[in-house]
């Protein structure tokens, strides 16, 4: 067992920090492959919360490899800022290592991400505005920036110029922005690059090094497969592929490589920002358990919205991931409901049924859940350190859920702390 993959099974937000954390302890490397910060990973440990955004979530144990791959597009402001915090928190940040082709976000980036949002109104993508969308658009046509372009003010320059000339229109109403000054960027990101030099790396050789002497390498995704921008809800999605096959691309190893996919998943279903979400809740269950579950975006502080175990998605994902385990999140935030429901297929406006993810957009625009209730149970889990010590209901719940995903529940999940956790038999 060398390459291990971490993805996110639904929208985004299972507790992929939390897991990654977790599972880092063995490993000797975690390596982000794609997103940017948006992404808002969260781990609790001794009670202290840490709140990750570039940073792998293995940063935590002293002098581990964190490399931030190739796939990842990067502010370096907040990337920089990320470190002076964690510094300043007294964590060793010395095994961070950042590919040197990863794509950087600029200041217009964020701008027509706004712009972008704005023009679309009503119909808005509800992004996390820290311009993640059009950095990855100047990645496909070519006229990104990239981690070594910051070490050497000639390149870098002319490589600005190059990516705001054909953005000229839709920066008209930035134009006297001071942001926009062509010398003022290229200074910020050479300050940058100086200040980031120690860490830039050749990333993808380095986790071939890793992987040829037998070590563990975990490959931490963000967002979830239902964001992903092929397969997910698009054109609400993110810009990248949250999926594990671009744990591949995104740092530079091929399918053989990986030995392991993880699935994380909630207990229930959330999603932020727009888009189709069948089993969405518009009542005061909902209400219940977004208090209860603290559903609030980790980035930008924005209400999740939530619903019902969704198990047409979960299956969509698990077979778009080859998923070879699954972990449960949050089981703790369903105690105390008479009953559960669960989606187990999905109803088109004219009433026909789908039993597998639709891929028209229409359908699933219009898709409703079919559900199955199951009973609850009244008891505080998060204090459950083994399954046994979980009421029936919950380990029945469980138990339908595995045998509808068809992967096995390798660990499960009782509250944001580390010891909150406990592993199958
Ligand atoms: P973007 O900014 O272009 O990637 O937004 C496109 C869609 O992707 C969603 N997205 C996310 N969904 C869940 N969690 C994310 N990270 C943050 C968190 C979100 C936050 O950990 O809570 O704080 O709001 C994340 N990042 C992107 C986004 O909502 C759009 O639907
Ligand atoms: P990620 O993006 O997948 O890493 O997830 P986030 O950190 O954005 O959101 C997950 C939230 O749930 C965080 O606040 C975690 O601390 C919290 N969390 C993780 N696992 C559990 C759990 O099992 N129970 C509860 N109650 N909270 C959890
Ligand atoms: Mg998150």
């Amino acid at each position: 067992m060398s390459g291990i993959v971490i993805v996110g099974a639904q929208w985004g937000d299972e507790g992929k920090g939390k897991i990654t954390d977790l599972l880092a302890e063995r490993a000797d490397a975690v390596i982000r492959f794609q997103g940017g910060n948006n992404a808002g990973h969260t781990i609790v440990r001794n009670g202290e919360t840490w709140k990750l955004h570039l940073m792998p979530s293995g940063i935590l144990y002293p002098g581990k490899t964190c490399v931030i791959g190739n796939g990842v597009v990067i502010d370096p402001k907040v990337l920089t800022d990320e470190l002076d915090e964690l510094r300043r928190r007294e964590v060793d940040t010395s095994g961070l290592r950042i590919s040197a082709n990863a794509h950087m976000i600029m200041p217009y980036h964020m701008m027509l991400d706004d712009a972008g949002e704005a023009r679309l109104g009503k119909l808005k993508i509800g992004t996390t505005r820290r311009g993640i969308g059009p950095a990855y658009a100047d990645k496909a046509s070519r006229i990104g920036i990239r981690v070594q372009d910051l070490l050497d003010e000639k390149i870098l320059k002319k490589k600005i110029v190059a990516a705001l000339e054909p953005k000229r229109l839709a920066l008209r109403p930035y134009a006297r922005d001071p942001r926009l000054d062509l010398q003022a960027i290229t200074e910020e990101y050479l300050a940058y690059g100086r200040r980031l030099s120690e860490y830039i790396a050749d990333t993808t050789s380095l986790v071939w090094e890793k992987l040829d002497k037998g070590d563990i390498v975990i490959f931490e995704g963000a967002q979830g497969a239902l964001l992903d921008i092929d397969h997910g809800t698009y054109p609400f999605v993110t810009s990248s592929n949250p999926i594990a096959a671009a744990a591949c691309i995104g740092s530079g190893v091929g399918p053989k490589d990986i030995d392991e996919v993880w699935g994380i998943a909630k207990a229930y279903s959330t999603r932020v920002g727009s888009g189709p979400f069948p089993t969405e809740l518009h009542d005061d269950i909902g209400e219940d358990l977004r208090r209860r579950g603290g559903e609030f975006g980790t980035t930008t502080g924005r209400s999740r919205r939530i619903g019902w175990l969704d198990l047409v998605a979960l299956k969509y994902a698990a077979r778009l991931n080859s998923l070879t385990a699954l972990v449960v999140t949050k089981l703790d935030v369903l105690s105390g409901l008479d009953t559960i429901k669960v989606c187990v297929r999905y109803r088109g406006e004219d009433g026909a049924e789908f039993d597998t993810f639709p891929y028209h957009q229409t359908v699933l625009h219009h898709a409703t859940g079919d559900y199955v209730e199951l009973p609850g149970w009244s008891e505080d889990i998060s204090d459950a350190r083994s399954e046994d010590e979980l009421p029936e209901n919950a380990r029945a719940y469980l138990r339908y859920m595995e045998e509808a995903i068809g992967v096995p529940i390798v660990l499960i999940s009782v509250g944001p702390g580390r010891e909150q956790t406990m592993w199958t038999e």
